[in-house]
């Protein structure tokens, strides 16, 4: 096997013999031929579009759903991948009766079999490490990944009903284009700066369909005790499942939490509603073996990110949309959209109330609209020079100890600066009572990572209320923690947005050669990290 598409990738190189993530190699390369063969229908679907022919959009949901099961940590189970891989070559074969051009399909598009024994031989060949050029293999990393963070958010919102076929079309043709052989390096890195741009465009869909859907996010104080009702925890990042999990457990005397990247759930007005729905359990993804244990109750993993689960909880462990995980109940979705989580409603009933971990509560809810109903306030402070700096610190919480720079970096923060977050790297800091500037809390939770949406659209309105000609000009620092593919997008973006000296951390991503390094140094002035003390004094002098 190789993998090197998240940061805990092993020896920051790549994983070659097991996931660090817990991928194994035979999960490994059933991922490896999805993609594979979600490229060749992807390779169709532009050819057919090019034939004016139109793709429906199950088949766009299709590559979609491909797509997001093979980021890191959303799915473990093999026998998924076999049913989709097997899925996918029948759809592809389907709509190749449709193409009247097929001189110039890859393999990829034209490759077919319905034998796993075949399935099996094939996947071994057509891994990462197939692109034997280092800056092309890294570009179409780099535009992969950032395509599948694209996948997580289409799928959200289009569980709400939203879609848009440009970003279908653009999300197919990229994936078409790792195939092609003729395309030069810059052709490439134009490619990734147009991935960029459309992330941008699913992020502000996305925000459209959360908002229309549940409304505009607000300043809200979450409870992260516990009551005395046995519980049911909610993770990963899917709205619609909390929704019909809050829905079907009103009035049965189950309490429902959130837990990681579900958090700003707790944030929407249509979620308020709900007196069963108590508060956020522990912290981000990372510490779920402590805290899914002591929980006592069953657990919906409703997206990535799924640590392999203990023995002492796994059968309280259920997954749903593109989670998954071997010998853990799945709740599948039936034609209108419903899921019946009865399962777990049924099983938390048998349950304990989960165990107290902490007392109080944490502040959050400053996605755009919050925000900039406290422009006035943000922009005095600005301009009176209480408020010196702003630092975005979006992204991802992991395991590694190194990341307890984020902590220590918060601590350090002069006290005249705002921390602007959003993802589960708020983790970090969310709980360290950093206090406030006037009114205004150090640390402003957007939400979720597709939430950093949000702090782009606060930079843009800054940049507009004191016109200035450049985003950079602002008083704005970007110290992103990464994790997974999610986070390749939101960089991406916020590249595509112009941004410059973005510092990435814990470390740089392995998928970056050294030249293709070089390309967003010069072009993006883009860094790691170093210690807190030097990192806040370039920061401050910047
Ligand atoms: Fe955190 Fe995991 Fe949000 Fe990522 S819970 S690292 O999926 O997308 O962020
Ligand atoms: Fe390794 Fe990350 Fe790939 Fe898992 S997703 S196999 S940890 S690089």
């Amino acid at each position: 096997m190789f993998c090197y598409q998240c940061q805990e990738t092993a020896h920051c190189t790549g994983c070659t013999s097991y996931g660090v993530c817990g991928k194994s190699p035979e999960l490994a390369r059933l991922q490896d031929l999805l993609i594979y063969v979600t490229k060749g229908l992807s390779q169709i679907t532009t050819a057919l579009r090019q034939e004016k022919k139109g793709v429906e959009p199950s088949v766009n949901h299709t590559i979609t759903l491909n797509l997001f099961t093979t980021i890191t940590n959303a799915n473990f189970d093999n026998e998924v991948f076999y049913t989709r891989i097997l899925d996918t070559l029948a759809l592809k074969n389907n709509l190749l009766t449709k193409l009247t051009h097929q001189e110039d399909l890859s393999e990829a598009a034209l490759w077919t079999s319905s034998e796993r024994s075949e399935l099996d031989q094939k996947s071994l060949t057509v891994g990462v490490l197939a692109t034997e050029n280092e800056d092309v293999r890294s570009l179409r990393e780099l535009i992969i990944y950032g395509i599948k963070g694209l996948s997580a958010y289409m799928k959200h919102a289009n569980e709400l009903g939203f879609d848009d076929e440009t970003i279908n079309a653009f999300m197919q043709k990229g994936l078409s284009a790792t195939l092609d052989d003729s395309l030069s390096i810059d052709e490439l890195i134009s490619l990734t700066l147009e991935t960029g741009k459309v992330g941008v465009d699913a992020m502000a869909l996305l925000d459209t369909a959360n908002t229309t859907t549940y409304g505009h996010p607000e300043m809200t104080k979450v409870n992260i005790g516990v009551g005395q009702n046995p519980g049911i925890l909610v993770s990963g990042h899917d709205l619609k499942d909390l929704e019909q999990l809050l829905k079907q457990t009103k009035g049965t005397g189950i309490d429902v939490y959130t837990h990681s990247e579900m958090l700003p759930a707790h944030y929407y007005p249509a979620f308020k509603k709900y007196d069963h729905f108590v508060g956020n359990y522990g912290n981000a993804w990372h510490k779920q073996k402590e805290e899914f244990e002591s929980f006592n109750g069953p657990i919906l993993m409703t997206t990535n990110c799924i640590v392999p689960p203990k023995a002492s909880y796994k059968d309280r462990l259920f997954t749903t949309g593109a989670a998954g995980f071997v010998g853990c109940t799945h709740i599948t979705q039936d034609a209108n959209g419903h899921k019946d989580f009865s399962p777990l409603i049924e099983l938390a009933k048998t349950c304990t109330a989960p165990t107290e971990l902490e007392q109080g509560s944490i502040l959050g809810g400053f996605a755009h609209n919050q925000v900039l109903a406290l422009a006035d306030q943000v922009v005095d402070a600005v301009k009176s020079g209480a408020i010196k700096k702003f630092f975005v610190m979006a992204g991802c919480d992991g395991r590694q100890a190194s990341r307890n720079y984020y902590t220590d970096f918060a601590k350090a923060l002069p006290k005249d600066t705002v921390i602007l977050t959003a993802g589960c790297a708020k983790y970090k800091y969310n709980k360290l009572n950093l206090g406030d500037i006037n009114g205004i809390p150090r640390v402003l939770d957007a939400g979720q990572c597709n939430d950093s949406y949000s702090l782009a659209l606060i930079a843009l309105k800054l940049k507009e209320v004191f016109a200035l000609s450049d985003i950079n000009e602002l008083p704005i620092a970007f110290n992103i923690a990464w994790y997974e593919q999610k986070a390749v997008i939101v960089l991406l973006s916020l590249l595509h947005l112009g941004i410059k000296n973005i510092h990435l951390g814990p470390t740089l991503p392995a998928f970056l050669s050294p030249n293709v390094l070089n390309v967003l140094i010069t072009h993006f002035n883009i860094g790691g990290i170093t210690s807190v003390e030097d990192d806040l004094e370039m920061f401050m002098n910047n």
